[in-house]
């Protein structure tokens, strides 16, 4: 064969080649991107979320795959939190949060502050510290500047107020309402808005997703702060349930109401525990599914519904194995990462029309 035609073929091959090796991880990529969580949830313009475990993100390559995979959006289910986040009076450790943070940005991910003030997780100095009200006062808004400060124009939603609402309507204790009385709630709001005005700012409850007691009072408290012109934007219901859980046309209807008062709507941490005794493997995975569909078609219905998320989204990684004595299976993705009935619940509700 003469010397041109053998390079001319040469050529040819390597063409062919390197086509195919371009291609094929391209078309794999299409096929996942344009089935997951996120892309179909883009299309419809909501953010998908999931609470984030950092020592998972920082330990399991596959889990930061899946998550920036499938969500569009992150909340710290633990680094943000006061014990963690100001461990000692003079002390701040932003290492995991700015680690989120870059997470975030790499992937494109929105990024929504939790919990700003909660009863729970004090650290011990606060906690035992013999300070005045004035001097917890200034606490509080030093560790709200300093934080919200710190991540001012990166993180779009803050709930800045966490569980403040006992099971039967009256105001929960904590040290914030011992030590500064209920106006520690209209205080926080007003600072996280002075600090940065254009961050939405929500309140974050469970077991108020249903009408009943304690949704009337969350309904007062947020009704009471608009009308003293206190800055919130939106209220998160958490959605933690079990797997009898059957209540969406109550959630929907709380929803409208809380809609109504022109606040912003979002699911914050649905998870959907499988308790023993229900039914078999099948049934339970099943029931599980129709809740996570139930839940997001709900959300899809309300127009100020603008966030859905999880409480983690692999049964690997689950709050309930430690809180609840049992794992109880309830997120959507099983311990190998492979895809639950719920998965596909959810991506059916987010492709109907
Ligand atoms: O899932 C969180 C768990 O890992 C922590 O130990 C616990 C205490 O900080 O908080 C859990 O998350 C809670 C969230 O911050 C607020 N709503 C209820 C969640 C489940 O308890």
């Amino acid at each position: 064969m003469p010397k041109f035609y053998k390079f001319f073929l040469a050529l040819l091959f390597t063409l062919i080649i390197s086509w195919f090796t371009w291609q094929i991880p391209a078309a794999f990529a299409a096929t996942e991107s344009e089935t997951s969580l996120r892309t179909l949830a883009e299309k419809r313009g909501i953010l998908i979320g999931a609470a984030v475990d950092m020592k998972a993100l920082k330990s399991d390559s596959k889990y930061g795959e899946v998550l920036a995979r499938e969500f569009n959006a992150i909340l710290p289910e633990n680094a943000m939190k006061l014990i963690l986040l100001h461990p000692e009076r003079d002390r701040y450790n932003f290492t995991d949060t700015d680690i989120l943070m870059d997470f975030a940005k790499t992937h494109q991910m929105q990024v929504h502050g939790h919990p700003l003030i909660w009863h729970y997780a004090v650290p011990q100095w606060l906690e035992s510290g013999n300070f005045t009200r004035e001097q917890f006062i200034e606490i509080l808004h030093d560790y709200i500047k300093t934080v919200v400060t710190r991540y001012r124009g990166q993180i779009k939603v803050w709930y800045v107020v966490n569980e403040s609402i006992n099971r039967d309507g009256s105001l929960e204790d904590s040290i914030w309402l011992r030590k500064i009385g209920p106006e520690y709630i209209d205080l926080a709001y007003r600072w996280v808005h002075e600090l940065d005005p254009e961050a939405r700012l929500f309140y974050n409850e469970y077991s108020a997703e249903e009408v009943g007691q304690k949704a009337d009072a969350v309904y007062q408290l947020l009704q009471g702060l608009i009308q003293r012109g206190v800055p919130i934007h939106g209220v998160g219901l958490q959605m933690h349930k079990d797997v009898d859980w059957s209540s969406a046309p109550q959630l929907i209807e709380n929803m409208k109401k809380l809609a109504a008062l022109g606040l912003d709507i979002s699911i914050t941490e649905m998870d959907i525990y499988i308790k023993e005794g229900f039914g078999n493997q099948q049934q339970a995975l099943e029931k599980q599914a129709q809740i996570y569909e139930d839940t997001l078609q709900a959300c899809l219905s309300i127009p100020q519904c603008v966030y859905f998320s999880i409480w983690g989204f692999s049964d690997r990684y689950t709050w309930a194995a430690s809180w609840r004595g049992s794992q109880g299976a309830p997120l959507i993705f099983d311990e190998q990462y492979r895809p639950k009935p719920a998965y596909y619940a959810m991506q059916k509700v987010l492709r109907r029309e």
